[in-house]
């Protein structure tokens, strides 16, 4: 399978925190809080403009991704904008996707609530003929034009089925808190991780799934629950940068800190301190900036007509050439496993 090689190199390591430092420096200031649409649209002149729509707005992980398409953005001469609603919830990002339609955006590269809920939404906006790219989290296949996935899938799921199950000794009840019920990218790996679990770890037992919604006070408090519904609860996977970080603070000043493992996706700024404190062993993720730069890129070469589907091939700046695989979708790399020995190397 594909993660025996989970720690990067020295040098691959040096070149993540490069091409991190990079984004850092990238693009224009769009990120946090910024909710307005910069209007303008994409008519004028030949500025590709970009629209960013994230799952929510105020979530580290998409700030980081985000400031990645921003950097590409600017590398081609284009105009970035990021846009999108407080809450991870489709509707809100209906009327940002409605509102870059009238304003004639070039391109929309969206992170989905829903796999169905946007698509009426993209739908007019490719019919005026705007390209539309998922990224992170996709829609149906065949609602948008080109899905930047981060990680193969099984791969996701996989390696954070064997940190929950080397934390804690390949016996026990664990929990998944994941993000929205409805995360089409949280649904597809929580669907992989039971069938890694039943096919490779039959003493765990997956007692419970429940939902933080991407926010940090329902993931902390269905933390408490968990914790409190199952008294021998061994494990606990978030496969949610917000969920694993809400999860961690939960169990830092708990009695189940230290007794109750946590492992998932989180970003390393998030996690350090539950990783120096003995919450939290390891933990998971791609580089986020890496995903949205290659997806600002690839809508670029969609605006361009250089590619249209599955085969053909674009440039995406400093991370090189790129090729459209099955289902439209393309796929940036491996994950990458934090933990005490390397954290401190990562600065997002
Ligand atoms: C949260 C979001 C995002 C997911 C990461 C791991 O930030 O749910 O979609 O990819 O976690």
């Amino acid at each position: 399978m594909k993660f025996q090689n989970r720690r990067l190199s020295g040098l691959a390591a040096v070149a993540l925190v490069a091409s991190l430092a990079l984004s850092a420096c990238g693009g224009d200031d769009d990120g946090g809080d910024d909710n307005n649409s910069s209007g303008g649209g994409g008519g004028g002149g030949d500025a590709t403009s970009v629209t960013f729509i994230p799952k929510n707005l105020g979530n580290p992980y998409f700030d980081t991704s985000n400031a990645g398409g921003a950097e590409a953005v600017e590398e081609f001469g284009g105009e970035y904008e990021e846009v999108g609603p407080a809450e991870a919830s489709p509707d809100g990002q209906v009327q940002y996707i409605n509102t870059a339609t009238q304003q004639g955006r070039n391109a929309l590269v969206i992170s989905a609530n829903d796999p169905d809920a946007l698509c009426d939404a993209i739908g007019e906006a490719r019919d005026a003929d705007i390209a539309v790219v998922t990224y992170d989290a996709d829609t149906n296949p065949d609602c948008r034009d080109i899905f930047i996935n981060q990680a193969d899938s099984a791969g996701i799921a996989k390696v954070q089925v064997d940190l929950i199950a080397e934390q804690i000794g390949g016996a026990g009840e664990v929990a998944i808190l994941s993000a929205a019920a409805n995360a089409t990218n949280q649904n597809e790996w929580i669907g992989l991780m039971e069938e890694e679990l039943a096919a490779n770890h039959p003493d765990i037992e997956l007692v419970e799934t429940v939902y933080g919604d991407d926010d940090d006070q329902k993931s902390f408090d269905a933390t408490a629950a968990l914790l409190q519904k199952h008294p021998n609860l061994k494990g606990i996977i978030s496969p949610t940068t917000v969920g694993i970080a809400a999860a961690a603070r939960y169990l830092s000043t708990s009695d189940a800190k230290g007794k109750v493992a946590l492992t998932g996706l989180g970003t390393p700024n998030q996690m350090r301190e539950y990783v120096k404190d003995g919450t939290v062993t390891a933990f998971a993720l791609w580089n986020p900036a890496d995903l949205g730069y290659l997806a600002a890129y690839a809508a670029k070469a969609l605006v361009d007509g250089d590619i249209e589907g599955e085969g053909d091939s674009f440039e995406a700046g400093r991370l090189g050439e790129y090729t459209v695989g099955a289902d439209n979708t393309v796929l940036l790399g491996d994950p990458f496993v934090f933990d005490a020995e390397n954290i401190d190397d990562f600065d997002f």
